[in-house]
């Protein structure tokens, strides 16, 4: 089935380098696919996703300077260096970004790196936006899941903390659901578990961003500090429907 389906990709990856008419048709004969490659480009550009929250909605824990340099101005960035990358490469405008992101070796050399870096800069962004609300916990059935996979939410917590506070250098810790069995691992950079390149694949439940520009003018140097408090402003509901 896996298989399957990364053939699938890569065939359509393959048609769209071709310059065939309409890539689109291909991701229409696979509701799947498209379901779930819901970023693309509005009118030949990527655009910066509205937060659906203010920025101050995370205080005390997340500032909002921080939030709003990090929307407007690195998340903005992503998305400007990926749409002038794919000037160069117009036909991939046609197909989701979470298409190319599954399937990077396929992608022409011209724009593999722009799309992993920034690309993946935006995918990662638009998705860690949508983990932060106050207010929530888990669920009886995500504390299930959690009990099932790590022993106890606390112990969770605790290895995903470790997780961050032991990445090297800038990058994400995330939450992948293997077969109902959840894992924290990280990737360096602006790389996601969705990735063909990555080390240990699996489709994103949760992500939380450890480069410092997600937590300096608060925390400076102190990313555990960052870590812990994130606890604060995670949306347990949206990780519980990501399970799904
Ligand atoms: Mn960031």
């Amino acid at each position: 089935m896996e298989n399957n389906r990364r053939n699938f990709i890569k065939t359509a990856a393959v048609l769209g380098l071709a310059g065939m008419s309409n890539p689109m048709d291909l991701f229409a004969a696979n509701p799947e696919l498209s379901q779930k490659s819901d970023i693309k480009p509005v009118n030949g550009k990527y655009e910066l996703p509205a937060l659906g929250y203010a920025y101050q909605a995370l205080e005390p824990h997340i500032d909002a300077k921080t939030m709003e340099i990090h929307h407007t101005k690195h998340h903005q960035a992503y998305i400007n260096k990926l749409n002038e990358a794919l000037e160069k490469e117009p036909q991939l405008k046609a197909m989701p970004l979470e298409t190319m992101l599954r399937d990077l070796r396929a992608l022409p050399d011209s724009v593999r790196s722009v799309v992993r870096n920034h690309g993946g800069g935006h995918w990662n962004h638009s998705f860690f936006w949508t983990l932060l609300k106050t207010g929530t916990k888990p669920s009886p059935a995500l504390t299930n899941m959690l009990t099932n996979s790590f022993g106890t939410v606390d112990n969770f917590k605790k290895e995903f903390e470790k997780a961050g506070t032991g990445l090297f250098g800038s990058g994400w810790v995330w939450v992948i659901n293997q077969m109902g069995t959840l894992k924290i691992v990280t990737t360096p950079n602006q790389d996601n578990p969705l990735m063909d390149l990555a080390e240990v694949k699996g489709k994103p439940v949760m992500g939380c961003d450890v480069w410092e520009h997600a937590y300096y003018l608060k925390y400076q140097n102190k990313r555990a500090d960052y870590l812990t408090a994130f606890w604060n402003v995670l949306n347990w509901d949206q990780v519980e429907a990501n399970t799904r």
